[in-house]
């Protein structure tokens, strides 16, 4: 059953009304922390919805004024040649899909992009990028044969590349991979020696159908270099991406889109609407 409908029937059935009714309160918090807000989150909204009026509208309203500060297009700005964009997250989670997306749309808005291939591990890595690197007509920088240094490949893109816009695609790595969270932040320190101020754009992909770990995902690429943007990827499946709530509240990152499909047209700026909706469904 969703969110928002097991809440109407929590309201309903329990009469959850007012924060003096303590078990009233701590049902609806159950509710929210199923929906992924996290312990915190829900304590605190629970409490505060419940104390006067309408408790679903209340809660509608407390979404969006967590939300709509961080809900922001995505833009490049100007003064940087290239505009550098790191694009990280755990494995599979949609950061090479996401990347075709973004050269679709920097592509369409006139904009001259490349890509620089550092998942260096897969070699179909490299064959998913450059097939869209084809398709959209990017530049693409690749590793030569037996080249596995991902830092070097970024290093060498910066050097080489005349596109107003250089997207680095990474490896999927999970948070707690040390070795892996280390060659990360010598891509990092690498790209900073030739521009100190890149990356300009520390773009993080989060998976809708993370639970809770996605926090955790967040904090952990952020101690490697702050993360400055979000995109959820998979938004058009069944998962309602509750968890970008409480990420939302305590991280202030703000939100640069959604993933809605598979193909490089599939990507919309968040939709507060749309994201209320699919919890009430
Ligand atoms: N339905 C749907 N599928 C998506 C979306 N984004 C990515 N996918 C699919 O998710 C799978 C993984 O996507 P990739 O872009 O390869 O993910 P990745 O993070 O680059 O993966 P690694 O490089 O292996 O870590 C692929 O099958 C994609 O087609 C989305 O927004 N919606
Ligand atoms: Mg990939």
């Amino acid at each position: 059953m969703s969110f928002f409908k097991k809440l109407k029937d929590a309201i309903l059935l329990k009469g959850i009304r007012s924060s003096e009714d303590h078990s009233s309160v701590s049902d609806l918090e159950d509710i929210l922390i199923e929906a992924d807000f996290g312990f915190n989150l829900a304590s605190k909204l629970a409490r505060e919805v419940t104390k006067k009026g309408d408790a679903l509208e209340n809660l509608g309203n407390e979404l969006r004024s967590i939300l709509s500060p961080l809900v922001v297009d995505f833009e490049v700005s100007e003064g940087h040649k290239p505009f550098v964009v790191f694009v990280v997250g755990v494995n599979g989670c949609g950061k090479t899909t996401t990347i075709a997306k973004l050269m679709h749309f920097l592509m369409t808005g006139g904009k001259r992009v490349a890509v620089a291939a550092c998942d260096t591990f897969r070699v179909a890595a490299t064959e998913q990028l450059s097939f869209w690197a084809k398709e959209i007509g990017c530049d693409i920088y690749i590793a030569k044969d037996g080249q596995k240094d991902p830092a070097s490949l970024a290093f060498e893109a910066m050097k080489a590349s005349y596109a107003d816009i250089l997207i680095i695609d990474t490896a999927g790595r999970l948070q707690n991979n040390a070795n892996l969270m280390d060659e990360l932040s010598k891509m990092y320190r690498v790209v900073s020696k030739i521009d100190q101020s890149a990356p300009h754009m520390n773009l993080m992909i989060l998976d809708a159908t993370t639970g809770q770990n996605a926090m955790e995902q967040v904090l952990s690429f952020s101690k490697v270099h702050p993360i400055t943007g979000l995109i959820i990827s998979k938004m058009d499946g069944h998962a309602k991406g509750g968890m970008i709530v409480r990420i939302a509240d305590e991280l202030k990152i703000p939100i640069l889109g959604v993933g809605i499909g598979e193909s490089m047209s599939d990507f919309a700026k968040f939709s507060i609407d749309k994201f209320l909706e699919g919890l009430m469904e």
